[in-house]
């Protein structure tokens, strides 16, 4: 029996010497030596007693050394579980303690905090420059494993996905639903070989993890690997790339310099957005510009992406185009369930081989979300056009996206709630021109209590990732609600808007 992933993604280039990774102020790195790597790490996780089936958490720099290590746990069958960089040791202790990985790999500073809330778990160390336990115990390793046996439905990834309720839900996902996902993208986008993909997202989200990097692996792509956002590396790396993969931040910010024109992109051939709106005065900005039209689509973590404007044919602003092959989608009537007809908005559900196996350790979030004949549930409110392009027009979640992460309101208002004097809060967000959205708070104080932006800021440092903080508090007497009693957090965010 083979390993789906491995034997699809990784074996058939595993003795290609040609280039396969550059990146600032190193060597590059041939897709054999890559191949090797990732090797040496899969003897090193089983000497560390990773079995198959068993997660290892990462939360490391962006380096090659991660991407080998993903690749590591798809070879010896365990399960990556990658983790935000910015997350603090709270909202870590939470992950771990629901996952009960075998191996944690972080940061050698962070070693100490991780080791104190590791539940068991061995305790590995990787540094931005590579180095760290987890490469000394790959070292001298053989270059070779053989993969352990995987097929369709065995579980690959944990991606966490933060809830309505304040929890954090990991979302399951298989051999079958990663390769799928990455066999659609590669036929409708055209990538092959010939491409240099710039990748400058994070590697612990399904966009920089396996949109990019899957399609990558399958088509025999180049990487310009690049260790975070920076527009000076970006346009230096356009001159000989073709193809650059970001959230609306990334273009926003692009068609705020002066070096974006048409001959600085003259050898790229394709920008896709995704994980959030793409304005569509954005999406007009840039090919005036430009010349390219980018190509918007649309996804999530636990289905993977869903929908893609046309690689040859209209890419039309403002909608996120049609469903992948073999991705059914629909639209439903929220109240009564029924199906919908083009032009007319509802809950967007989406069935297919993309679709994940559920949430860890949660059947009944899984029962609520996932339904029995496959359809998952998305919380996002959509309309189809008669030519069958999907526009997401809201959220029936309470959810917020800035900069391409999400933020669950309940979450910062749980942390804010708890702080001394706080009767209750209300976060929403607002329009932000480089974000998409920035986080507001509204807090009601104690009667004859004196809070301070800073007191409130203080805490919510502590507790919660920088990207979570709220931009700004806003002290009142008193929630606005509507007559049921609920919070009208519309009213908030055209006041504060
Ligand atoms: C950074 N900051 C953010 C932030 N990113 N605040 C809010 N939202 C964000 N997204 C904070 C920093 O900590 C810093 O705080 C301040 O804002 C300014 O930071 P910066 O230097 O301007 O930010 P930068 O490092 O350039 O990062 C911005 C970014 C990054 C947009 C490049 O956030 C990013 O890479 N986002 C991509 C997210 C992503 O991959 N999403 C995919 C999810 S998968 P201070 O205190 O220092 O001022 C998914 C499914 C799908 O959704 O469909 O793809
Ligand atoms: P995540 O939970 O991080 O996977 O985020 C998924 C959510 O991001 C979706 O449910 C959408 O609300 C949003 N999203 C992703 N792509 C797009 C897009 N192109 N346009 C609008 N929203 C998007």
């Amino acid at each position: 029996m083979s390993n789906l992933l491995y034997d699809t993604l990784i074996a058939p280039r595993a003795s290609d010497t040609s280039c396969f990774i550059r990146r600032a102020g190193q060597p590059d790195l041939s897709f054999q030596g890559f191949a090797q790597m990732a090797a040496r790490l899969a003897h090193c996780l089983v000497n560390a007693g990773v079995q198959p089936g068993d997660r290892v958490v990462v939360q490391a720099p962006k380096t090659v050394e991660m991407v080998a290590l993903y690749v590591a746990t798809v070879q010896t069958g365990s399960v990556f579980l990658p983790l935000n960089t910015a997350y603090k040791k709270d909202e870590l202790a939470y992950f771990i303690s629901d996952a009960a990985p075998r191996v944690v790999v972080c940061d050698g500073a962070r070693a100490d905090e991780i080791k104190e809330i590791s539940a068991g778990g061995t305790v590995l160390t990787l540094c931005a420059d590579g180095s760290g336990t987890l490469m000394q115990g790959a070292l001298g390793q053989p270059t070779d494993f053989d993969p352990v046996p995987r097929a369709e439905g065995d579980l690959a990834a944990l991606l966490y996905t933060s809830g309505t309720t304040g929890r954090s839900k990991g979302a399951m996902l298989t051999h079958g639903n990663l390769l799928s996902n990455a066999r659609a993208l590669c036929d409708l986008w055209q990538i092959t070989k010939a491409d240099t993909l710039i990748h400058a997202l994070p590697i612990f989200h399904t966009h920089g993890l396996f949109v990019a990097l899957n399609t990558s692996f399958l088509a025999g792509v180049r990487l310009d690997f690049q260790s975070g956002f920076d527009l000076d590396a970006i346009f230096d790396a356009m001159a000989d790339s073709t193809m650059l993969m970001g959230v609306p931040t990334f273009y926003t910010r692009l068609l705020a310099d002066a070096r974006l024109t048409e001959h600085a992109t003259r050898n790229m051939r394709l920008f896709v957005s995704g994980s959030a709106p793409l304005l569509a005065e954005t999406h007009v900005a840039f090919t005036q510009r430009t010349g390219h039209r980018i190509l918007e689509r649309y996804g999530m973590t636990e289905t993977n992406m869903i929908t893609s404007n046309p690689y040859d044919g209209d890419r039309r602003a403002g909608t996120v185009g049609q469903p992948l092959d073999k991705v059914e989608l629909r639209i439903l009537d929220p109240e009564t369930g029924a199906d919908l007809p083009a032009g007319e908005v509802g809950m967007i559900e989406v069935r297919g081989p993309n679709v994940f196996d559920g949430y860890w350790n949660m059947p009944e979030k899984t029962a609520e979300e996932l339904r029995e004949n496959g359809f998952f549930i998305t919380g996002d409110l959509g309309v189809m056009s008669a030519d069958g392009y999907l526009s997401i027009v809201g959220r029936s979640k309470d959810l917020i996206i800035t900069g391409g992460y999400n933020v669950y309101p309940k979450e910062v208002e749980d942390v804010l709630n708890d702080i001394p004097g706080v009767v209750e809060s209300a976060v929403f967000g607002v329009a932000d021109a480089d974000f998409g959205e920035a986080i507001i708070a509204a807090v009601v104080p104690e009667t004859d209590t004196e809070l301070s932006h800073n007191q409130l800021a203080t805490t919510v440092a502590d507790k919660l990732a920088r990207f979570k903080h709220p931009r700004r508090y806003e002290l009142m007497s008193a929630l606005p609600r509507n007559t049921m009693g609920k919070v009208q957090k519309n009213v908030l965010r055209d006041t504060y808007s």
